[in-house]
């Protein structure tokens, strides 16, 4: 058995986060996919919230929550990804304290159940996104978060522009070209190997097919054939 076993849904944004940690500092590991409608008893009993991810340590610690799991991995392998200046620091943990809101104001109108509600999601984006902008023009960076050193504020947010991409090629939205600054960050992370857990045409496929079978109002405009594809 490896090490580490990271148990997961195969599209879950916060898995995602915690595999690309694991990606960054090379660490070997087993990826270990669950059904969400059939989580197993071994599974329930290391996971005090029902939620993946959990990772597994030597078959005998098991930690849950993806920020969480982050900090571990970053103090305990090296490269350290968090910055060595605790200003720095404290900056990109206020960032990743942000990531909820932004995962649900950027990419929460996919589960609204009717077309007033989702067009309500929808109008949140612009001051998510204004918010990342600033930031990231205060950080005088790029490609990534802090510059040309990757942080846990990167593998934070990856999975859900990521997201964002693909909802905005279900339906398109447009918000992302008024914020040059988080779009190029966007495509910096898609560019990034770590970003994927699988390959990813496959994975947008994958998540599509996901997105169809949630039956929220955006769903109906994901085609069968796309899903498929
Ligand atoms: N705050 C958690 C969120 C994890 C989460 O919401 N996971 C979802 C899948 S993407 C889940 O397991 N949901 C199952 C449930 O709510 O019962 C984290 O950062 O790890």
């Amino acid at each position: 058995m490896a090490k580490y076993l990271l148990v997961s849904f195969k599209t879950c944004p916060w898995v995602q986060r915690a595999a690309i940690v694991l990606r960054e500092k090379n660490i070997a590991f087993e990826f270990r996919h669950i059904e969400p409608d059939n989580r197993p008893d071994w599974f329930l009993a290391i996971s005090p919230h029902k939620k993946v991810p959990v990772i597994r340590i030597d078959d005998a610690t098991s930690l849950f929550e993806s920020n969480a799991i982050a900090e571990y991995l970053d103090e305990t392998i090296e490269p350290r990804l968090h910055p060595a200046d605790p200003v720095q620091r404290a900056v990109n943990r206020a960032w990743t304290d942000y990531l909820p809101t932004f995962a649900s104001q950027v990419t929460g109108f996919a589960y609204a159940e009717d077309e007033k509600s989702y067009h309500e999601s929808i109008a949140k984006i612009p001051e998510a996104f204004g918010r990342l902008e600033k930031a990231l023009e205060t950080q005088k960076a790029g490609p990534f978060f802090n510059g040309a050193r990757y942080s846990l504020v990167d593998a934070a947010y990856a999975p859900f522009l990521q997201r964002y991409i693909y909802l905005d090629r279900i339906r398109p939205i447009g918000h992302i070209a008024a914020f040059p600054r988080v779009k190029a960050w966007a495509d910096a992370l898609i560019a990034r190997a770590s970003t994927h857990s699988f390959p990813p045409a496959e994975f947008e496929s994958m998540y599509r097919d996901a997105v169809r079978k949630r039956g929220k109002w955006l769903s109906q405009f994901v085609e069968v054939a796309q899903a498929a594809e």
